[in-house]
């Protein structure tokens, strides 16, 4: 499968986070993208660097203000003090409930906490390039899928499935997902299907195609009442106006196994076949991993290779975009194991041949 890296994430690897009231050491780290791609070099499939300028896609995925304040943010905030190289900025007031945020204030700190959903986005020097290439890749998925390549995989962090078009939260900064599947629609497909399997419910990526139904958004997740980002997520949440009815939850209580699991991704493989997408992007997130030390299901290593196989039985064209997943060791095997699980079935499906292939069936045949 083709992979795409992102020669830039690098830049974006800040000391630490805040959790639960410490300072500890980041659990987004750049180990996690080296990891995946020496699995995925040692297992024969291809890395290619990113290709498109996702700018333009940006600008119909986020705000511009947003946009704007993220790319300046590191100079504002050494504008205030040369001292402020060495430390990371964090929000720490926020425009909630009565309070305004169409007015953006002149002070740095009242803007970071207007553009952000939680202090979880540790901000460093680096982390527009970083967050900015992980977009180009996602941008470059969407137009290798779009001149008929079957599937490919984005190794992008930072990831991007918690920020919205203004905000940023969770490890995210640009919904790489909602650009991939953004720009699959500018390039002619009318109907794409965004499955999120992050043990963290999409809320960013939900929120930007709520109001859409030329992109049907479905997640599986750990229940918002227990788990992070707790304030979306729920299972009554369906879409509004024209999106009604193309948005679907599937909630699953904290310490959900295996078993629960692929029951949940059962529904969301139906949904997903009943609306007949064009193409499918995947939120692929690896913290459902029983070893992940933020998250509570249990799902085994062979698990990501049964996800690679169900999905490969839509008969779609996908684009995986990486999001979550903190079990560092791992992650590249079970990464690994999701795209070799997806190919083996579409050999399959090729060899047998009754089965038309689904780029010939979707994109081939425009
Ligand atoms: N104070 C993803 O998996 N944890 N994000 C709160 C910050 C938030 C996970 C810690 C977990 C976010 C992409
Ligand atoms: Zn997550």
């Amino acid at each position: 499968m083709i992979c795409i890296t992102n020669p830039q994430h690098h830049r974006h690897a800040p000391a630490f986070e805040i959790f639960r009231g410490n300072k500890v050491p980041c659990h987004e780290t750049p180990q996690r993208a080296e990891n995946i791609e020496l699995e995925l070099v040692l297992r024969g499939h291809m890395l290619c660097a990113p290709h498109i300028d996702s700018r333009a896609t940006l600008e119909q995925v986020h705000s511009r203000r947003y946009l704007k304040f993220f790319e300046n943010a590191w100079q504002h905030w050494l504008q205030i003090s040369p001292a402020h190289a060495d430390l990371q900025p964090f929000p720490s007031v926020w425009p909630v409930r009565s309070l305004r945020s169409d007015i953006e204030p002149k002070n740095f700190t009242a803007c970071l906490g207007l553009y952000s959903m939680d202090n979880g986005c540790a901000l460093v020097e680096g982390s527009w390039p970083a967050a900015k290439a992980a977009a180009d890749a996602a941008a470059s998925a969407a137009a290798l899928l779009l001149a008929g390549e079957q599937a490919v995989f984005c190794c992008t962090r930072p990831p991007g499935h918690h920020a919205g078009a203004d905000f940023m939260g969770g490890y995210c900064f640009l919904n790489n997902a909602a650009v991939a599947a953004q720009a699959l629609r500018d390039g002619g497909l009318v109907k794409v299907a965004l499955l999120d399997v992050d043990y963290h419910h999409g809320n960013g990526s939900q929120s930007i195609f709520y109001q859409r139904h030329d992109v049907l958004f479905v997640s599986i997740h750990g229940d918002p009442l227990t788990e992070y980002p707790f304030y979306l997520g729920h299972a009554d949440e369906c879409g509004a106006g024209e999106g009604e009815g193309f948005n679907l939850n599937l909630p699953l209580p904290a310490g959900s196994r295996a078993e629960a699991w692929f029951a949940a991704l059962e529904s969301a493989c139906v949904r997903i076949s009943a609306y007949q997408p064009q193409a499918l992007v995947v939120s692929l997130g690896l913290d459902t991993f029983g070893g992940d030390p933020i998250s509570t299901f249990s799902l085994h290593s062979n698990d990501f290779t049964a996800l690679g196989e169900q999905l490969a039985r839509l008969g779609l064209p996908v684009i995986f975009v990486l999001e979550g997943g903190y079990a560092a060791a791992e992650l590249g095997i079970n990464a690994a194991n999701v795209m070799d699980g997806y190919e083996r079935v579409c050999s399959q499906q090729a060899a047998v041949g009754g089965q038309t292939s689904a780029s010939e069936t979707t994109l081939g045949a425009r």
